[in-house]
C-alpha cells in the first residue's frame, strides 16, 4: 500500500468513484464540473488553468483570469469547500521588495505551493519573452515578487512542497516564443529561491502519441513512500491542433531527476463537452493536486478547454498502483539527467 507524507485536509472536496465507471485509469471527474464557469466576475471572460491550496478553514486559489481585453492576469479566489469560489474583481496586486507596485505585463498558468511558512505563486509572464515569474506571500494580502528564476523562454514551472537535500526544487519546461512544438521537463535547485542551478533533465516528451509533442509539469508533486507523484500534461498533434491530456509519473524521492515510474497511458483526456469545446478545444491542463494525508484522497484541479476549471478525484494508493502497473521507462527517464 502506498502512503503519502501530506498534512491532513479534512475539508478536501471529495466524491467517490461512480459505480460502473468504465475509464481505465482511476481518476474520475467531479459531477458538478465545471466548478468555475465563464464570466465569473466583471471584466473576466474566462478562468481556467488555476491552482488551489488550503488556507485557514477553507481554500485559496490563484486563478488564471483572461480579461475581456484578452490579457491574462492572476486573480485570487476564496472558497470554503474547494468547489464554490468567490473571485476577486481585481488582479493580485504584486509589489517589489520596497513595496512598490510591480505588476507583470501578463501572467498565466499560476501554481501555488506552501514551503515551510511561505506560500509561493509561480506563473508564466513576459520577461522580454515568455518566462517564469514568482512571488511570495504569508498572508494572501501582500504579494512580493521574487527575482525571475530563468531567462526566456520557459513555462510550466512547479515548485516542490519541501526542500530536498537543503535546496528548493523547481521543475520547468524550456520553450520558445510561440506555441512551442517541443518540450521536456527539467529540474533546477536553489538554496535561497533566488539563484538557480544544478539543472537536470527529468523527462522527455513521450514515445506514445498522447504526449509526443511536449510535456510540462502540472501540479506540485505529492510526496509518497514510492517517490514524488507528479501529474503533468502531455500534448499530441492531430489534424485539428494539439490535444492536452493528463499524465502521471513517480520521481525518485532523493534524486527527483530520476523517474521511477511513468504511466504509458494518459490518466485523463478531453472527452466531456467542457473539455472538448471552448476557447481552445481539447485541453485538460492540471495545475494543482491537493492530497489529504489522513485518507490519501486527492483532488486534482485542471483547466478545461482554456475556458473553465474542473476537478477530478483519485487516491494516492489507486493512482500510484495504476502508474506502476502501466509504467514504461526510457533510458532518459532512468538517468540522472546531466550531460
Ligand atoms: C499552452 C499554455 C496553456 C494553454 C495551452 C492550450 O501553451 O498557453 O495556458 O492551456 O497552451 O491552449
Amino acid at each position: 500500500m502506498t502512503t503519502c507524507n501530506c498534512a491532513p485536509i479534512p475539508h478536501l472536496p471529495w466524491q467517490p468513484r461512480p459505480a460502473g465507471d468504465v475509464h481505465d485509469a482511476p481518476l474520475w471527474r467531479y459531477e458538478g464540473n465545471p466548478i468555475i464557469g465563464r464570466n465569473p466576475a466583471p471584466g473576466i471572460a474566462r478562468i481556467f488553468n488555476s491552482a488551489v491550496w488550503p488556507w485557514q478553514d477553507g481554500f485559496v486559489a490563484v486563478l488564471r483570469g483572461e480579461k475581456v481585453n484578452g490579457v491574462p492576469e492572476i486573480f485570487l479566489g476564496h472558497s470554503k469547500d474547494g468547489l464554490n469560489w468567490q473571485v476577486d474583481h481585481d488582479p493580485i496586486p504584486f509589489v517589489d521588495e520596497e513595496g512598490r507596485s510591480f505588476m507583470p505585463r501578463y501572467a498565466y498558468d499560476p501554481r501555488l505551493v506552501r514551503v515551510e511558512e511561505t506560500y509561493y505563486i509561480i506563473w508564466c509572464q513576459d520577461f522580454y519573452g515568455a518566462s517564469i515569474g514568482m512571488a511570495k506571500t504569508e498572508d494572501f494580502e501582500t504579494f512580493v515578487r521574487l527575482e525571475n528564476p530563468f531567462i526566456p523562454y520557459n513555462r510550466n514551472a512547479v515548485l516542490f512542497p519541501r526542500r530536498v537535500n537543503g535546496n528548493y526544487l523547481l521543475l520547468s519546461r524550456p520553450s520558445d516564443s510561440g506555441h512551442t512544438p517541443f518540450g521536456d521537463i527539467f529540474l533546477s535547485e536553489s538554496p535561497d529561491m533566488v539563484y538557480w542551478g544544478k539543472h537536470r533533465h527529468v523527462m522527455a516528451r513521450g514515445s506514445v502519441w498522447w504526449e509526443s509533442v511536449k510535456i510540462g509539469a502540472g501540479a506540485a508533486p505529492i510526496e509518497t513512500d514510492e517517490g514524488w507523484l507528479l501529474f503533468y500534461h502531455g500534448a499530441s498533434s492531430t489534424c485539428s491542433g494539439l490535444v492536452y491530456s493528463i499524465g502521471g509519473a513517480v520521481l525518485d524521492r532523493e534524486n527527483p531527476s530520476v523517474v521511477r515510474y511513468r504511466c504509458e497511458n494518459f490518466l485523463l483526456t478531453p472527452e466531456t463537452e467542457y473539455e472538448e469545446r471552448g476557447f481552445v478545444a481539447n485541453v485538460c491542463f492540471p495545475c494543482a493536486a491537493l492530497c489529504d494525508g489522513a485518507t490519501g484522497r486527492i483532488a486534482l484541479y485542471y483547466g478545461a478547454a482554456d475556458s473553465v476549471v474542473g476537478v477530478a478525484f483519485t487516491t494516492v494508493e489507486e493512482i500510484v498502483a495504476y502508474i506502476k502497473a502501466h509504467s514504461v521507462l526510457t533510458e532518459q527517464d532512468r538517468e540522472i539527467g546531466r550531460r
